[in-house]
């Protein structure tokens, strides 16, 4: 028996831990995990770690873990080669854009594409092939509207400014519950603790969300808003600080600011209070207490950009930072500098280029609003989609209206799935082509360094050596494009490993070759803790990507959604709303097929405050029926006080007892599926992100 000690991150979710991993090698050479700890040596994460590292060692027993292509002959599967797979899948959509066109088939790209470095490096190597208009992803389910407004005021997408939470004195979340996601475009481990010092500093945490979050459990302030109504609160606050003389000049170069000021005139906070539910004393007092704190972070996440005004709500984030002189400040928000700089090397990205073929929703970098994906395939007509390629995604329990979109996938001609589960999504597949598991594959954070509350970097290297016989998602991307080069006599040109790519991101870098830290590939590899390169600093002017090199604070597009907020109607307060929750230990829709992980008492349930119960004649743990426009489901409802009174809270990502589904232990709790009641008709119109969340229900006695 010998032991080994490996170091690398956790990369499930944006905290990026680090963990330290101890496995054992029998006397025949069969590697086993022994122990999974979080990693006190790691300066960023600092030890920190949560239960779905230590299911880290699940997924890598899991019996119901596919190894092998799979191919489904009816409701059957049967394993085929890795070449013999390729090839049916270049046949098969060769085919089909032959009959059909290069847009009958789409593409939809999952979260954990982000979170596995040979998904970002090597997915085009394959699906830009395809040259098809259809691509979608879980963007927009998510975070698009930060994209948008990064886009359309600092001049690049990916340009998000960070909050600088170990510096700040006041800290305001909406629509964020990072004591459950573990901070989401806010890469910090251990925010618990990091919120915690903020208090101990003698500063504020203020969290804004119709349901009291745990997060919100341990603030200073929480206030209940209506849901989908963001919008108001923010205009009122904004207001409140031009109104009240709160602003404070900013050093950065800023386009238009006086547009915004007139713009938001009429916005007063006594003019908001009705619609957002908040009394319009407590908004200025709000507002006057953020801008009385020397530095000061407005932060909105999840919980606000997936509403029908999400696009609106990031960019009055981005204005109340701005305006209070807290946006590219230490204590406010800062944007990175991170060693590996996609921002630096890439162009902005495009909007609204071109439009869905059936509700002309705008494309934003290449991407239709996934909200589209079910009507494009059901819709007939020339450019209908025939054929999808899902990567790591789940869509079915991910998009609204999941149901419609299992209509679609029915009547494909042909789907590919890169997955390693047997899914609610990808038991519609014709073939599913498993990549390696998360401690099977080496791993390089693009994303998540670059949205880091420090500068940090590090390489992770593989903690077991890949079974003979399997591929690493990248290089399944590979097999895929050579087969389909070959059969359409395209020109494929070389690429190289993954790693090999991050070594030149690395010495073109900010850190390079060019400085002082001289970072490459290897100089990394000497460092299995990671490596810290400090705190953000004040750098927007130079990051800026728009034309004139300035910002942008009143785009027209934002404007105008801005008076479309203004005319919207306001909502009827009797009509009861959904929203949507998540738990430490979730990850989306993939991680309840661990039993440390689901086990204890059910999460799953609907909660409801205890006067909306009563007003229906309900009882605390029975099972109800829950309706919306487009579906419904039956469920358990819980009591509870925490919640919004006419608001109701069931987390997405359940809903295994779907035929088919091949997950033995999460079928055993199977839940429902929050989307089978969301709605693909509610968007956030300007962006068409999905409104996820202030859905129209009804709850009744099942
Ligand atoms: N109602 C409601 N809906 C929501 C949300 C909500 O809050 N409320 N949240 C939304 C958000 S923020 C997101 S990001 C989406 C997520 O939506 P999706 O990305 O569609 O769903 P996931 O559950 O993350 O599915 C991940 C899939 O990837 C597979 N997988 C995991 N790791 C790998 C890997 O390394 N390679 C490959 N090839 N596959 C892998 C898993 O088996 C799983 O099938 O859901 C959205 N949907
Ligand atoms: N444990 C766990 N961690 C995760 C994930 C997971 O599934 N499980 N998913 C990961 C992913 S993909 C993402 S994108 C991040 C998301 O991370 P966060 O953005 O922190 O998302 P949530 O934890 O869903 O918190 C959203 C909060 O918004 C509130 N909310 C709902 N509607 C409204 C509204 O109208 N207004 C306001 N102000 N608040 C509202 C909800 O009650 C909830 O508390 O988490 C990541 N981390
Ligand atoms: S918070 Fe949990 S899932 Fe996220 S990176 Fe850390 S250990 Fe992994
Ligand atoms: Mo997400």
């Amino acid at each position: 028996m010998s032991k080994t000690l490996h170091h690398r991150a956790c990369h499930l979710c944006e905290a990026i831990c680090g963990l330290t991993i101890q496995t054992e090698a029998d006397a025949a050479g069969q590697v086993q995990i022994v122990s999974i700890k979080g990693d006190a040596e790691d300066s960023f994460s600092r030890g920190h770690i949560c239960p779905k590292a230590v299911a880290l060692q699940d997924i890598q027993s899991d019996p119901d873990r596919l190894r092998q292509p799979m191919r489904r002959i009816g409701s059957e599967w049967q394993a085929l080669g890795w070449d013999e797979a390729f090839n049916l899948v270049a046949e098969r959509l060769t085919d089909i854009q032959a009959r059909h066109g290069q847009n009958a088939v789409a593409v939809y790209q999952g979260n954990p594409s982000v979170h596995n470095y040979g998904l970002m490096t090597h997915s085009n190597y394959f699906l830009g092939l395809l040259k098809t208009r259809n691509r979608f992803s879980a963007t927009s389910v998510d975070q698009l509207p930060h994209h948008l407004t990064s886009h359309l005021m600092y001049g690049h997408g990916l340009l998000i400014p960070i909050p600088d939470i170990d510096h700040t004195d006041f800290m305001l979340i909406l629509g964020g519950n990072p004591l459950a996601s573990n901070g989401s475009i806010m890469t910090v481990p251990d925010v618990e603790k990091r919120l915690k010092a903020i208090q101990r500093r003698g500063g504020k945490l203020v969290v804004v969300d119709p349901r009291r979050s745990e997060t919100a459990a341990i603030a200073d302030q929480h206030l209940f808003v209506r849901p989908g109504e963001d919008a108001a609160l923010l205009c009122g606050l904004l207001n409140t600080l031009f109104d009240e003389g709160l602003t404070r000049a900013s050093h950065l170069p800023v386009s238009d600011l006086d547009a915004v000021r007139s713009a938001i005139a009429g916005f007063t906070a006594e003019a908001m209070s009705a619609r957002c539910g908040v009394p319009a004393a407590t908004i200025r007092q709000l507002a006057r207490d953020f801008a009385s704190a020397d530095k000061a972070v407005c932060y909105g996440r999840m919980g606000v950009s997936t509403q029908a005004f999400g696009t609106l709500c990031q960019w009055l984030v981005q204005l109340i930072n701005l305006v209070s002189g807290n946006l590219d400040r230490v204590g406010g928000v800062l944007c990175t500098e991170p060693a590996v700089d996609i921002v630096a090397a890439t162009s902005g990205g495009h909007f609204n280029r071109w439009q869905s073929r059936v509700s002309g929703l705008p494309e934003y970098s290449g991407e239709l609003p996934v909200a589209a994906l079910a009507e494009e395939m059901l819709t007939p007509g020339e450019g209908q989609i025939r054929a999808l390629v899902t990567v790591a995604g789940n869509p079915v329990l991910s998009t609204p209206n999941g149901r419609q979109l299992e209509q679609g996938l029915g009547g494909l001609e042909f789907m590919l799935s890169l997955d390693f589960y047997i899914n609610e999504t990808s038991r519609f597949a014709d073939l599913i082509l498993p990549p390696t598991g998360p401690l099977e594959h080496d791993h390089y954070d693009t994303t998540f360094n670059a949205f880091a509350v420090r500068n940090v970097t590090r390489f992770n290297e593989a903690v077991l050596v890949k079974p003979e016989g399997t591929l690493h998602d990248w290089e399944i991307f590979v097999g895929l494009a050579k087969a389909f080069a070959a059969h359409t006599g395209a020109e494929l040109k070389p690429t190289m490993a993954p790693e090999q790519m991050i070594d030149m991101g690395l010495r073109f870098g900010p850190y390079g070759d060019k400085s002082a830290h001289k970072l490459s590939l290897a100089a990394l590899r000497e460092q299995p803790h990671g490596l810290d390169l400090g705190p953000l600093k004040a750098n927007l002017a130079a990051r800026l990507k728009t034309a004139n090199k300035t910002i942008e604070a009143a785009p027209a597009l934002l404007l105008a959604d801005l008076q479309r907020f203004a005319d919207a109607p306001a909502g009827n307060p009797e009509q009861l709303l959904l929203i949507g929750r998540r738990h430490v230990r979730s990850n989306n829709s993939w991680m309840h097929n661990y039993h440390r992980l689901v086990k204890g008492k059910p999460r799953h349930q609907l909660l409801m405050h205890p006067d909306d119960l009563v007003a229906r004649g309900l009882a605390d743990g029975q099972r109800v029926c829950v309706r919306s426009r487009v579906g419904s489901l039956e469920v358990e409802v819980a009591s509870s006080s925490d919640m919004m009174p006419g608001v109701v809270s069931l987390p997405h990502g359940w809903g295994h007892g779907r035929q088919g589904v091949q997950l033995a232990i999460a079928r055993a709790q199977p839940g429902a599926s929050a989307n089978d009641l969301t709605d693909e008709r509610q968007l956030d119109a300007l962006s068409g992100n999905a409104a996820l969340n202030g859905v129209p229900v009804e709850v009744l006695s099942a």
